[in-house]
């Protein structure tokens, strides 16, 4: 069809090296990345964004988190800040820019956290990338966004939103693509094998990755490598198609060290971090 003709690849090995740091950097000027979710039960997930967030190069990165999990979140990770919902304005406004929704879950706690930060960067304009429950609570909620978005669902979010059939998704992806792309006004990455992302009036087709990615954790990592780049300074749709590509690529490097089968996201981390230097 005329959408697939006209998507391109998106391959890691064609993109430009980052800039190296400028001398005089100082960990302000790398951006700062404020990391919220990890409700009851799930603190693995915004851990691995915040993880990512480092690992990828942001200056200062802060996780917000159900007050249960802090310990969870920060074990093991010191260089992490932790933040508070009751301060979550005074947090907002600090941010360079947002990652919301990796482990938030779905409950009163996740919605009132959401509404106050999408409410806040309307009137406050600032990169934010919604992933996991923070789109499908989006599903229910709200059916236009802010500017300055990036979306990241899989299939099964990406259903929720469009209120159709993961089937239906999975048969049509460019067209489900495309669909989000034009109801949230949004960069879109929709996951999978063959991960697609709309970008710069373009559809990609990222080709590195491989189905050892098929395991718990590793979207939440992505989302962290992305929105770090944002507070490196890329843009949304640069951050997209770069981070995107670069985790996969992370994930051909784990592969070809031990394998597909039995990948672990965390196994990605150090591979983020050799590819963005
Ligand atoms: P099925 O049934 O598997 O075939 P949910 P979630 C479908 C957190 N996590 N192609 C899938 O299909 C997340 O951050 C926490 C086709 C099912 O129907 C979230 O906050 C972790 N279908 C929360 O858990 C590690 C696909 O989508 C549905 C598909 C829930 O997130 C794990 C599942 O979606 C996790 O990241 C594909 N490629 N991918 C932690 N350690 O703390 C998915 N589906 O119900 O939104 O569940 O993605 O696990
Ligand atoms: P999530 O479902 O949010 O944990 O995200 C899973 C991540 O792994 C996304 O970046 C997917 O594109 C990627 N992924 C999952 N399965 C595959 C696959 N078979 N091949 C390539 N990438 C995959
Ligand atoms: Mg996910």
């Amino acid at each position: 069809s005329l959408a697939i003709s006209s998507a391109r690849l998106l391959d890691f090995n064609d993109l430009p090296s980052l800039p190296p740091r400028a001398r005089n950097s100082h960990k302000g000027s790398s951006g700062k990345v404020l990391c919220i979710g990890g409700n009851r039960g799930m603190p693995g997930a915004i851990r691995l964004t915040s993880e990512a967030a480092l690992r990828a190069g942001a200056g200062l990165v802060k996780t917000l988190c159900h007050p249960e999990n802090r310990p969870l979140v920060y074990q093991g990770l010191p260089e992490l800040m932790l933040a508070d919902a009751d301060s979550l304005q005074v947090q907002l406004n600090w941010a360079s820019c947002i990652v919301i929704g990796p482990g938030l879950g779905q409950d009163s706690w996740s919605s009132a956290l959401l509404n106050q930060v999408l409410d806040y960067v309307t009137k406050h304009p600032k990169p934010i990338l919604l992933d996991a429950d923070a789109l499908n609570l989006l599903a229910t909620c709200r059916t236009t966004l802010p500017c300055q978005c990036i979306l990241t669902p899989h299939p099964g979010e990406a259903a929720r939103l469009l209120g159709c059939k993961i089937q239906d998704v999975e048969n049509n992806r460019y067209q489900a693509l495309s669909q989000l792309q034009k109801k949230y006004q949004a960069t879109v990455l929709l996951k999978g094998a063959g991960t697609l992302i709309a970008a710069q009036q373009q559809h990609w087709v990222l080709t590195n990755g491989n189905p050892g990615m098929a395991s718990p954790g590793m979207g939440d990592l992505l989302s962290g490598t992305i929105i770090s780049l944002v507070a490196q300074g890329l843009s949304n749709d640069e951050a997209t198609m770069y981070g995107a590509s670069l985790h996969s690529a992370a994930a051909d490097l784990a592969a070809q060290q031990n394998g597909e089968r039995g990948m672990m996201a965390s196994d990605l981390l150090p591979f983020i971090r050799q590819l963005v230097n």
